[in-house]
C-alpha cells in the first residue's frame, strides 16, 4: 500500500485585501478597543507560542492566479479600476444558471459579507469578512482543546486564531489538548490507481471516508496542499468498496464527512460516527490538482482561478474552493436553496438553525415544497436521522445565538394605546401622495425632526441614542433641534410622545447639497440626566435595524414609507401616514445623469404612491424573510410628487453602513456580522 500524502491540516486560508475606511475621518473616530496583554482566553498546559494579533486583521491577497479580480465590497459604487474582466461567465443552460452578469462581475465570495454572513470568528468590514480579535468571540461552556495543545473558551476563539495564523487548530478530537491529538487524512492508491481517502481520529484505527455527503467542497479541504498554493480537487467521486483490492487489508468501518468548503482541516468538518462497510458501501475517492489550473479555462472561472464546468455550479456545493460557483445564481440546481440575493445553499443548511440567506429565507418554517424539508436537529425531522461524531453546526448555532442578540426591527405589538383626551375629529385623508394615515404607535421607529419648534423632516430611530435622516433635513447647529419621538398628530403629544434635545449632529462629509448625493445625517440624542441613556423606556418606541448589505433587499421588494409630508395637493398631513411602494430598478433611466451611488429610487410608476415635501429624512422600511425590519432608505429628492415616471429618490441607508458604524462606534448598529 502506498502511501502518496499526509495531510497534517496546514492550508492557507486565502482572503481578499479590501479594507477601507471613510476617506475622511470624523474628528472623533472611535476606536477599536486594545486585547489585554496576557490574553486572558488562552492557558497554556504545554509550552508553545502563538502569536496574538492585536488587532482585527487586514485580509491577505489570495495567491491564486490573477485573472481573479477581487469582489467590490460595494457593488453601489463604481470600482476604482474595473479594468477588464476576463473571462466572461457567460449564463448557460443547466439545473441552476448564473447571473445576473453584473454580480458576477464583482468576483464574490465566501467572505464577500455584502452577500454571505461570514463565520461567527470574522467580521464584515466594507463588504469583506476579516479574522475577529479572539476576545470578541463568546464565551462557551466547556472550553476547547486545539491541535497546538492550547485550550480556548470556545471554538470561535481557537477559529480566530487559526483564521488570523491560516493554521488549523480547531479539531473536535484533540480532547486532552495534546500537542499531536489529531485528525490524520492520507490518500491511498486503490488497485485501479485511484485515491481512497482515509481518516484516522486520536485512540482509534485507520477508517475509509464514506461516499454519503462527499462532494467537491469535502475534496477540497482534502486536496489542500500544505506549503504551495491550494491546488485544491479536480474530482469527487465514489467507487464501491467491493471493488478494492482484496489482497490488501482495508478498514471495515467509514465514516461520512461534510464540509462546507471553507474549513482548514476535515477535523473541522462534520464527522457522523462509524459505521461498518459492508459489500454496497461506496467510499470516498479525490483527484486532487497537484498545481493549480493553468490555461484557457472553457467554463466556470472561480474567482481563486479554478476552471469548473458550468454544470457544477450553482448547486449549492463548493465546487470551486472559495464558494465562487454559488454567488451569483438566477436559480440554483440539484435541489440547492435559492436565497434571494441569488445565493445557492445546500439543501441540509435549510432550516437547520443557522441563518444563511440574508433575509432568513432558508430558516422559515413553511415551504411550499416539500422536498426542501430536511433535517432540522432541533426538532429532530428528517428522512434518516444522521448520527454525528462531531458537529460543528451546533458549536455554529451557539455562537450566533449568543453574538445575535440586537433588538431592533420588530415593533411592540402588545402595546395597545388608548387615547386618554380627545380623538381627533377631523375626516380621514386617504393620501401621503396615495398613502393612508397610521394608528397612534403603528410606526414606532418614526420621529420627527424639529427646527426652531417647526417639523419640516422625519427620521429613523436606531436604537441607544441615535437617529438617522437626510442631510437636507439638518444644520450642524444640535441646540436649534430636538427629536420628537412616538410623535402621531404632528401638533399635538400623545401620551407616549417625547421630545428629546440633541447632542451632536453628523452630517455625511460629501453631502452635496445641489446633487442631493450622500444625503445622510446621523443625530446623537442627549443623554438623560444621570443615565447611560437617552431616551426613557417606551412601549411605543422601538428601534428599526440598519441594513448591512446592499443585496438585502431587491428591485420589485415592497416597503413602506411614512411621514407627515404634502399630498398632491400639496397639503402637509396633521396625521402620520403610511404608503406601500415598489423598489424600483434602474432610476437611471428616469432621471438622466441624476442617480449617483447611494441613491436608490421606490415608488410606482403611475405616481399613484410617493413621498412629497416634508417626508424627507423619514424612513423606506423593508421587511426581511423572517418579518424583521430594516430602514433601507431616507426620503431624499425626486421631481415633483407622484408625476408618472418620476419616483421618488431615496437615500440607500446600506450604502452607508460602514460610515454609520465609524460614526456611531456602536457595536450594536448591527446585529450580524459583528
Ligand atoms: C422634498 O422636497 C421632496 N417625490 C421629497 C420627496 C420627493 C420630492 C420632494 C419625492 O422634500
Amino acid at each position: 500500500m502506498k502511501v502518496l500524502s499526509v495531510i497534517f491540516f496546514t492550508c492557507v486560508l486565502q482572503i481578499n485585501s479590501l479594507e477601507k475606511s471613510p476617506s475622511k475621518p470624523p474628528t472623533n473616530p472611535p476606536q477599536l478597543p486594545n486585547p489585554p496583554v496576557n490574553p486572558p482566553w488562552v492557558s497554556r498546559p504545554v509550552s508553545h507560542t502563538t502569536h496574538m494579533p492585536q488587532t482585527e486583521q487586514k485580509p491577505q491577497t489570495p495567491k491564486v492566479p490573477s485573472i481573479a479580480k477581487p469582489a467590490n465590497p460595494n457593488p453601489d459604487q463604481p470600482e476604482q479600476n474595473p479594468g477588464k474582466i476576463e473571462p466572461t461567465n457567460k449564463p448557460h443552460v443547466n439545473d441552476g444558471v448564473l447571473g445576473p452578469q453584473q454580480c458576477l462581475e464583482q468576483k464574490y465570495t465566501r467572505l464577500s459579507c455584502a452577500k454571505v454572513f461570514c463565520p461567527p470568528w470574522m467580521r464584515c468590514i466594507s463588504g469583506v469578512c476579516v479574522c475577529k480579535v479572539p476576545y470578541k468571540c463568546p464565551r462557551q461552556e466547556s472550553r476547547v482543546c486545539t491541535l497546538d495543545g492550547l485550550s480556548y473558551y470556545s471554538m470561535c476563539q481557537a477559529n480566530a486564531i487559526s483564521c488570523r495564523s491560516k493554521e488549523p487548530v480547531f479539531s473536535h478530537f484533540s480532547a486532552t489538548c495534546k500537542v499531536g491529538d489529531k485528525v490524520e487524512v492520507t490518500l491511498v492508491k486503490s488497485e485501479d490507481s485511484k485515491d481512497v481517502i482515509m481518516i484516522q481520529t486520536p485512540a482509534s484505527e485507520k477508517r475509509l471516508v464514506c461516499g454519503k455527503y462527499w462532494d467537491m467542497a469535502a475534496a477540497n479541504v482534502v486536496c489542500q496542499n500544505p506549503g504551495n498554493a491550494p491546488s485544491g480537487a479536480k474530482l469527487a467521486s465514489k467507487m464501491s468498496y467491493r471493488l478494492l483490492e482484496k489482497a490488501k487489508k482495508w478498514p471495515n468501518e467509514c465514516m461520512s464527512v461534510r464540509c462546507t468548503g471553507s474549513e482548514l482541516s476535515l477535523a473541522e468538518c462534520s464527522i457522523a460516527t462509524p459505521e461498518p462497510i459492508t459489500e454496497k458501501t461506496e467510499v470516498a475517492v479525490a483527484n486532487c490538482y497537484k498545481e493549480p489550473h493553468q490555461g484557457k479555462c472553457e467554463g466556470f472561472t472561480c474567482v481563486n482561478g479554478r476552471c469548473l464546468k458550468y454544470k457544477n455550479t450553482c448547486n449549492g456545493v463548493d465546487d470551486c474552493g472559495d464558494n465562487s460557483d454559488e454567488m451569483c445564481c438566477l436559480s440554483c440546481g440539484n435541489s440547492a436553496f435559492h436565497c434571494k440575493s441569488h445565493v445557492c445553499i445546500p439543501e441540509h443548511a435549510v432550516r437547520d438553525g443557522i441563518r444563511d440567506c440574508l433575509g432568513g429565507e432558508d430558516e422559515l418554517e413553511v415551504t411550499e415544497d416539500p422536498k426542501k424539508v430536511t433535517e432540522d436537529p432541533k426538532k429532530g425531522k428528517n428522512k434518516t436521522i444522521q448520527q454525528w461524531y462531531s458537529d460543528p453546526k451546533e458549536e455554529i448555532r451557539n455562537i450566533r445565538t449568543s453574538l445575535e442578540k440586537l433588538e431592533c426591527g420588530i415593533p411592540n405589538m402588545d402595546y395597545v394605546y388608548r387615547p386618554e383626551e380627545k380623538v381627533p375629529s377631523h375626516q380621514r385623508s386617504k393620501r401621503l401622495v396615495g398613502g393612508e394615515e397610521a394608528l397612534p404607535t403603528q410606526i414606532q421607529w418614526q420621529v420627527a425632526i424639529q427646527e426652531d419648534k417647526e417639523i419640516h423632516c422625519g427620521g429613523a430611530y436606531l436604537g441607544g441614542c441615535w437617529v438617522l435622516t437626510a442631510a437636507h433635513c439638518v444644520r450642524p447647529k444640535p441646540k436649534s433641534f430636538r427629536i420628537k419621538i412616538s410623535l402621531w398628530e404632528k401638533h399635538n403629544r400623545q401620551s407616549t410622545t417625547d421630545s428629546i434635545p440633541v447632542k451632536n449632529i453628523i452630517i455625511h462629509h460629501e453631502y452635496n447639497p445641489q446633487t442631493y448625493e450622500n444625503d445622510i445625517a446621523l443625530v446623537q440624542l442627549e443623554l438623560l440626566n444621570l443615565s447611560d441613556q437617552c431616551i426613557q423606556e417606551n412601549p411605543a418606541v422601538r428601534a428599526v435595524c440598519v441594513p448591512w448589505s446592499t443585496q438585502q433587499f431587491q428591485p420589485n421588494d415592497t416597503c413602506t414609507i411614512s411621514g407627515w409630508g404634502r399630498n398632491k395637493d400639496g397639503k402637509s398631513a396633521p396625521i402620520l401616514k403610511w404608503a406601500n411602494v415598489t423598489i424600483i430598478a434602474d432610476c437611471k433611466t428616469y432621471y438622466k445623469g441624476r442617480i449617483h451611488p447611494g441613491m436608490e429610487c421606490a415608488g410606482d410608476l403611475e405616481g399613484k404612491v410617493d413621498s412629497c415635501q416634508g417626508d424627507s429624512g423619514g424612513p423606506l422600511v423593508c421587511k426581511d424573510a423572517s418579518g424583521v425590519s430594516y430602514v433601507w432608505g431616507l426620503v431624499s429628492w425626486g421631481d415633483k410628487c407622484g408625476e408618472p415616471d418620476h419616483p421618488g429618490v431615496y437615500t440607500k441607508v446600506a450604502h452607508y453602513f460602514d460610515w454609520i458604524r465609524f460614526n456611531t462606534g456602536w457595536p450594536a448598529v448591527t446585529k450580524y456580522n459583528q
